[in-house]
């Protein structure tokens, strides 16, 4: 933490590393209050470089001794400062010995070496590594690790780190060691050490190789009993990559371990991923269906970067996409092969649609726009976003939909050949493509440079006499800060055309011949004629959602209430459900402000009556179905947003639906039970998704009825499901006996940290749930601002999801946000950053409201001792 102002770090100041580390030998003396770490590096003058000295990062540590070659350097040797270690004359061989001391128990960032519920655990990307020894802390310093470690025997029975057990033993004083060896050369953000108190569940492994490796999922005593999935979902990622992408497990040993105080998701570590327990513990009584896809995902992501991200890394942290885009996308095609059907592939591509319309196009529209290769940052820790990571996930996904899925995987083929073993950048990336695709991708180029989410207007004629259609379209993209003007992307736009019996028609468009085509938009604008159409289509445009971007297109309802009805395209069919309920969700909106009555069309109610009955889709598609556009969503469609009006008009519709399709709703509710243990697979996930979104419609009514069939299957659930579903019913609907369910909720399951984390959160998002409650709550023995999770729980989850709440007139909700930031920023910038991020489009509210968050904002910028990481966010929202 620093009081100067913050330097901000550009992408084409790009230079090499002055040296480059060989080896690196750590030692570990592991004490919460006084840890020693011993490192002895043999590094070499790197012949691209024109730099004299050696830098070495370094921050929040205390340099004990220096030696170079042998001999002790003096002060005079070397310049020290808060961040840096200078050697200006060195050698251009040298081994370097240093020794350095940290207190982990003190570390509350959770970055470096932190202590957990008494364990040690390291975090080390992007720069934490410099808070435990000096070092290059950077990605294009690639060297092989060796690791001692010694700690007491009985508080922490168990070492690890990355790669394998080369050596294990006895100290005397109740004291023993392990020496880990990768064989592996890796930047320093992968290296990664645990010592701690757990237990494993482990397995061999047979890879297609024939070699076995011995995969284990480390977690404290208590949760043996929720390994297993994390363990099956370990194993099924490691054939998938196999098969998929014909790439293999190359150590011997595969270790994953739970840690309950984490700031993000989990992390890669090389043969040591370090997982959030939110993303390994999982069983039917205490995990939802969500949590176990969760589960899923994230174990194939961090599996999957062993090569994207490990065999191959960035060169530097601007180029963080390259492994995190490309990470996403392969682990959303592992969930979607694992679902093994095309419905429930679409499922998983509409949840990813969702994603990015709810989280990507807000930040693309907002301070904190930058493009899926940023240009520059201040704490690349802010940069960790869902542009780099879900838009950069489409990026990829669109190169495949160029080149087709044979080509694409010829690409990432000649990817590995050129670069295993290397720190590189996006434009390899696109040139292994374009080269094993033998196209010019050079437009393309644009995607990672230019911010902003591109507008594709599109304008169809048909001609009855030619049997011809046009479509035109003309693509546009709004300025974003630093990037007044954009140039033309290259967009790949799936279309197809219905006729009047829902039938897809046969296209003959620029080659295609077939009944979906990919046309290319390169230009502003461009018309593309299909020839041979019989009739006058109902185009689909956009299929499988072809590119992240905003599709404008002024379909009537009749075009919507057909599409809905029969696209073949599972996307574009919820698409236009979703258009058909924005357009009234607006309407009612402007008619809750302005204090009209509230109605809601019949068409509109018939439809998702027929989509709802339709026993011919799957459960888990009818859900998203009739999934309405969130509040933030809705919010996103405003030039004004009126958080409150925005909320009772959406309201309305869920309760206006839930007694027009009472009985529907409520046949199948009883349809779709799942009697018989529990599963976590995708069918009977989606019957249960459908039961309780009907149970959420029918609640949304307050009936008694509705209450009581809430009550019913919160008493008698089965598993964590079915049970937060009934709970969440109960409290939205405020029902009388939602207080006593919160206490029964709370009594079966106070040993069980995530659970507790839903009980919060389920608090935290209710309507009723004011700025006070949240206080009221914070007071509860079980808060705790200093883990990352509960903080989500609570505090984020009324910040970023009760915005009736949150956007109280009086201004209290964003005084609350304030207070929060500061308090958070002084233990964990990490988190408090991502906190400060929910203030980032307050221009967008009423000149009041603006007011209030203003004062906010600034009350926050005007902490002096202001970390790095929130200063650039409030500084960027108040800019
Ligand atoms: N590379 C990890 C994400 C991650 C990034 C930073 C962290 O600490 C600051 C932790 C994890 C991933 O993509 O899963
Ligand atoms: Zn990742």
């Amino acid at each position: 933490m620093r009081t100067d102002t913050p330097q901000t770090i550009y992408r084409k100041d790009y230079t090499p590393p002055g040296f480059m580390v060989e080896t690196v030998e750590l030692g570990f003396d592991l004490d919460p209050q006084r840890t020693i770490v011993a490192s002895r590096l043999t590094m070499t003058r790197n012949p691209e470089s024109r730099a004299r000295a050696i830098e070495l990062h370094g921050e929040n540590i205390v340099l004990v001794a220096l030696r170079m070659n042998g001999k002790t350097l003096s002060k005079r040797d070397y310049r020290l400062d808060d961040k840096m270690l200078l050697i200006p004359d060195a050698p251009d061989e040298v081994t370097l010995e240093i020794e350095t001391l940290t207190a982990p128990v003190k570390n509350t960032t959770l970055n470096g070496l932190y202590v957990s519920n008494g364990n040690f655990f390291t975090q080390c990307e992007a720069e934490g590594f410099r808070n435990i020894t000096y070092f290059p802390d950077r990605p294009d310093v690639m060297a092989k690790y060796t690791v001692m470690l010694r700690a007491d025997k009985a508080t922490y029975p168990v070492l690890l780190s990355n790669g394998n057990l080369i050596e294990e033993g006895e100290l005397g004083d109740g004291r023993h060691y392990a020496k880990w060896e990768d064989p592996f050369k890796k930047p320093s953000y992968l290296f990664a050490l645990v010592a701690a108190r757990l237990v494993c569940q482990e397995e061999t492994f047979k890879l297609a190789d024939g070699r076995s490796a011995l995969l284990q999922v480390w977690v404290e005593e208590g949760n043996l009993d929720k390994t297993d999935y994390a363990m099956q979902s370990l194993k099924n990622s490691i054939r998938w990559d196999e098969e998929r992408f014909g790439l293999e497990l190359d150590l011997d040993r595969f270790m994953i371990v739970a840690v309950g105080d984490f700031n993000m998701g989990a992390m890669e570590n090389k043969g040591l991923n370090i997982f959030n327990t939110k993303f390994v513990l999982a069983n039917p009584r205490v995990a939802t269906d969500f949590d176990y896809a969760g589960i899923e995902a994230v174990v194939g992501h961090e599996y999957f970067h062993n090569w994207t991200g490990n065999r191959i890394t960035c060169r530097d942290w601007f180029q963080l996409s390259l492994k995190e885009g490309l990470t996403v996308f392969r682990d959303q095609e592992f969930s979607a092969d694992m679902i093994g059907t095309d419905s429930g592939r679409a499922v998983t591509r509409i949840d990813q649609v969702r994603t990015l319309r709810q989280a990507q196009f807000p930040e693309d529209a907002g301070p904190m726009a930058h493009p899926v290769r940023p240009d520059s940052f201040v704490e690349i820790n802010n940069f960790y976003t869902v542009t780099v990571y879900e838009k950069g996930a489409e990026v990829v996904r669109m190169y495949q939909t160029l080149l087709g899925r044979e080509r694409f995987r010829k690409g990432m083929d000649l990817y590995f050949e050129r670069h295993d073993g290397q720190a590189v950048t996006c434009d390899d990336f696109r040139a292994a493509m374009a080269d094993a695709g033998g196209r010019d991708l050079s437009q393309f180029e644009r995607w990672y440079s230019q911010a902003g989410t591109p507008v594709v207007r599109a304008e169809g004629r048909y001609d009855a006499d030619a049997l011809t259609y046009e479509l035109t379209l003309t693509q546009s993209c709004p300025a974003t800060p630093g990037q007044e003007n954009k140039l033309p992307f290259h967009i790949p736009v799936a279309v197809g055309l219905l006729g009047a019996d829902g039938r897809d028609l046969h296209l003959n468009v620029d080659g295609h011949d077939a009944v979906t085509a990919v046309l290319e938009l390169t230009d502003a604008s461009r018309t593309f004629r299909f020839t041979g159409v019989k009739e006058a289509p109902t185009p689909s445009i956009l299929r499988d959602f072809s590119a992240p971007v905003v599709l404008e297109y002024d379909y009537t309802d009749t075009e919507l209430l057909h599409l809905f009805s029969h696209d073949s395209d599972p996307v574009n069919r919820w698409e236009a459900g979703q258009r058909l309920a924005m357009a009234r969700l607006l309407k009612l909106t402007s008619a809750v402000a302005a204090g009209d009555t509230l109605g809601l069309d019949t068409t509109f109610i018939e439809a998702l009556r027929k989509i709802l009955a339709d026993d011919a889709l799957d459960a888990a598609f009818r859900e998203q179905a009739l999934l309405l556009p969130s509040e933030s969503m809705i919010a996103d469609q405003m030039a004004v947003v009126d958080p409150q009006a925005i909320h009772q008009a959406r309201q309305f519709v869920r309760r206006t639906v839930g007694e027009a399709l009472k009985a529907d709703l409520r046949a199948q509710y009883d349809a779709n039970q799942t009697p018989g243990p529990y599963s976590p697979d995708a069918l009977s996930a989606g019957r249960r998704g459908l039961k309780n979104l009907a149970l959420s419609y029918l609640a949304s009514t307050s009936s008694e009825e509705s209450i009581a069939l809430a009550q019913a299957q919160f008493d008698n659930a089965g598993n964590m499901t079915d049970r937060v579903a009934a709970l969440a019913a109960l409290i939205h609907a405020g029902a009388a006996s939602a207080q006593a369910a919160l206490q029964a909720f709370y009594a079966d399951f106070d040993k069980e940290a995530l659970v507790i984390d839903k009980w919060f959160a389920m608090q935290a998002s209710a309507p009723a749930t004011d700025v006070a409650a949240v206080r009221a709550l914070m007071r509860h023995a079980a808060f705790n601002i200093k883990n990352p999770n509960r903080a989500r729980s609570l505090v984020f989850t009324f910040c970023v999801g009760n915005a009736s709440q949150f956007h109280a007139p009086d201004g209290s909700g964003y005084a609350f946000w304030a207070e929060q930031v500061i308090a958070l920023d002084a233990l964990n910038p990490q988190v408090a950053s991502r906190l400060a991020r929910s203030m980032d489009r307050w221009r967008r509210y009423a000149p009041a409201l603006q007011a209030h968050m203003k004062k906010a904002l600034q009350k926050v910028a005007g902490v002096k001792k202001l970390s790095n990481d929130v200063r650039e966010v409030v500084s960027k929202a108040l800019a």
